[in-house]
């Protein structure tokens, strides 16, 4: 039990990536970057790119039901093309009953009715294309809802066509070795079904079966369904814990004790690598301009470039979880350690994570997505004193890495977790379904509540946050779920006006990272490693040199470098006043100071 909930841990942890056309730079940038970009190997618009995660359903609510809808989004975009970001991956958007806000798909050629209908997705598809901006959609084939048509069908006999799609463990044979469901208020993947006196497989909730995809059936109908969007003009997918997809389907019993490689029970399963290719080859191949990101749950750094490495004709990009993990107690349900997170292991994790791509395959970063609390609060520093300038800090950190930014919306306002008090507030089936396992197995409650503070999704599914008027401007009716008290001073109405706003800041980064391809391609290297308090880092490209240094304290701190400071350029502070100006071998950053420099 202890190995399974640790599998669990390891799991909660991961994230988001992207491709499509490439425009890499506008004409003044090229003229500026053409003599660093001629050594440029393999550039791709997907990897010039900062990808923006709105989660639709909290974004803009268009019709008062207070649920954020694809008519909320069109009306919107004015605002997502004046952040600077080239890409919209936009959270599942097709039919389903919601048990998990869509993750649950009944019928994925059909978009789901609270947010519109197909003509308001060609709509937006085109509105955004418009706008020069690219659209990713959420491939979720793992598993669909117990309410798609093919599990209909495949529960209501043995010998209906549909059974093979989907993972049956007939009674006859006893009960399944045991497998952990995230979702389950039993914890237990395996789902008793009279109907046909069998059990069926689902990783997530029982309205989630897991697809078969060991049936060439199910791929086929994935293939065709993924080509009816390529179709119509989207630009790629984000693909849903696709490790998962194929599994060893003799479902061995786990080891009592369990040693190595989870996964292995749960996913990468010994066909992945060929249903990628064949994937690739019957769908992602005939749309050449496109961009893929996989959910890497569970993907070591060891077998990341199996997914990327584009000699194998698989994937683009894979996000990780490794970064999101840290501070986790093992063996307990997504606890945080109260010690909290070391720097040194936080350097450790991304500087690895970059080494890996270092001759081929590209990669991802983000702190924050719908299934992680909110960036500011988890990473950074969400007290009024600091929070906007953590919040600067850590989008300093997301542009200026070697990898594909996937920016969570709501983070360029530094949105914080907010915090519920009582389980009613909650609507996320993860908090819910475990709030009600705790209850039937005699947990404690109140410490799960404590906990759920800082790590519940709900903490970053909060509406967006516009103006001050009520509701944030998210909607004229009730929201779906409660916005955040705070919006009266963080939302976008009050931000835009204010030069120093952590939206503002997002802006001017992000047109850094675009000019200046340093930021982008070049080699990243770790300095003064053993630093506590500060991340410091160069970038490198064909002579050029950038510094980025990050204080992750409440406190001043001090940066060893190698060299010296005096001829060195600001590109830009969070703090937009003067810094360090004596700095030699030593730089000294005030609290959540992020500094980028030119060296010279
Ligand atoms: O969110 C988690 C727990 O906090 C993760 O373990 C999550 O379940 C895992 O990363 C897979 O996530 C994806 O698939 C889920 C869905 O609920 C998530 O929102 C999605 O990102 C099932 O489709
Ligand atoms: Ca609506």
């Amino acid at each position: 039990m202890k190995i399974i909930k640790y599998i669990n841990l390891i799991i909660i942890m991961a994230a988001i990536a992207a491709i499509v056309s490439c425009q890499p730079q506008n004409k003044k940038s090229t003229a500026q970057n053409k003599k660093s970009t001629t050594n440029i190997p393999n550039r791709k618009w997907w990897k010039e790119a900062v990808v923006y995660q709105i989660y639709p359903r909290s974004f803009k609510d268009s019709n008062g039901d207070g649920i954020g809808d694809l008519k909320g989004i069109i009306s919107k975009l004015d605002y997502v093309k004046s952040l600077g970001v080239n890409v919209i991956w936009l959270n599942p958007i097709f039919a389903s009953p919601n048990h998990d806000n869509g993750y649950d798909i009944s019928n994925y050629r059909k978009i789901m009715k609270q947010f519109g209908d197909m003509n308001d997705f060609d709509t937006l598809l085109s509105e955004i294309h418009r706008h020069g901006l690219k659209l990713i959609l959420d491939l979720v084939v793992n598993h669909t809802s117990s309410e798609h048509r093919w599990f209909k069908q495949s529960r209501s006999s043995r010998n209906n066509s549909y059974r093979n799609y989907y993972h049956w463990w007939p009674a006859e044979r006893g009960k399944p070795a045991k497998r952990y469901s995230f979702f389950d208020v039993n914890n237990n993947a395996w789902r008793y079904d009279s109907t046909t006196n069998a059990y069926y497989l689902h990783y997530f909730a029982r309205s989630q079966p897991d697809l078969n995809w060991e049936n060439p059936k199910v791929r086929q109908a994935i293939y065709k369904m993924m080509r009816f969007w390529f179709n119509k003009g989207i630009d790629g997918f984000r693909m849903d814990v696709i490790p998962f997809i194929a599994k060893d389907t003799t479902f061995p019993k786990m080891p009592a004790k369990y040693h190595g490689n989870w996964a292995h029970f749960y996913a990468n399963g010994p066909h992945l690598h060929e249903y990628l290719k064949e994937m690739n080859r019957e769908v992602l191949s005939k749309y050449p301009n496109t961009m893929t990101v996989a959910e890497g749950a569970g993907v070591t750094i060891g077998e990341a470039l199996k997914f990327v490495d584009p000699a194998r004709k698989e994937l683009n990009m894979l996000y990780n979880f490794d970064g999101m993990s840290l501070g986790y107690l093992p063996g307990k349900y997504k606890t945080l350690d109260p010690k909290g997170v070391k720097l040194v292991d936080f350097k450790n994790v991304y500087t690895r994570w970059d080494s890996i791509y270092e001759d081929k395959g590209w990669g991802t970063i983000y702190l924050g997505n719908h299934d992680q609390p909110r960036m500011v609060t988890r990473w950074g520093n969400d007290s009024p004193q600091f929070r906007a300038l953590s919040s600067k800090m850590l989008t300093t950190f997301l542009m200026t890495m070697r990898a594909t930014p996937f920016y969570y919306f709501g983070d360029e306002l530094g949105m914080t977790n907010i915090k519920f008090d009582s389980i009613q507030d909650y609507e996320d089936i993860e908090t819910l379904h475990e709030y009600q396992h705790l209850k039937n197995t005699g947990g404690n409650l109140k410490k799960f509540l404590d906990n759920q503070k800082m790590v519940a999704r709900d903490n970053g599914r909060t509406p967006f946050q516009w103006d001050t008027t009520r509701n944030a401007g998210f909607t004229t009716g009730h929201p779906w779920l409660k916005v955040n008290p705070n919006y009266k001073t963080i939302n976008v109405a009050v931000e835009e006006k204010n030069p120093n706003s952590v939206l503002n800041y997002f802006k001017k980064i992000i047109r850094l990272r675009k000019k200046n391809l340093v930021l982008i391609y070049g080699r990243y290297t770790l300095l003064d490693k053993e630093n506590p308090d500060v991340y410091a880092y160069t970038r490198e490209l064909n002579g050029k040199k950038d510094l980025v240094l990050l204080n992750f304290t409440t406190h001043k701190a001090q940066a060893k470098l190698s060299f010296d400071m005096s001829k060195a350029k600001l590109l830009i502070d969070n703090y937009s006043t003067a810094q360090d100006t004596n700095a030699v071998k030593t730089f000294t950053l005030r609290p959540y100071e992020a500094v980028v420099f030119e060296l010279k």
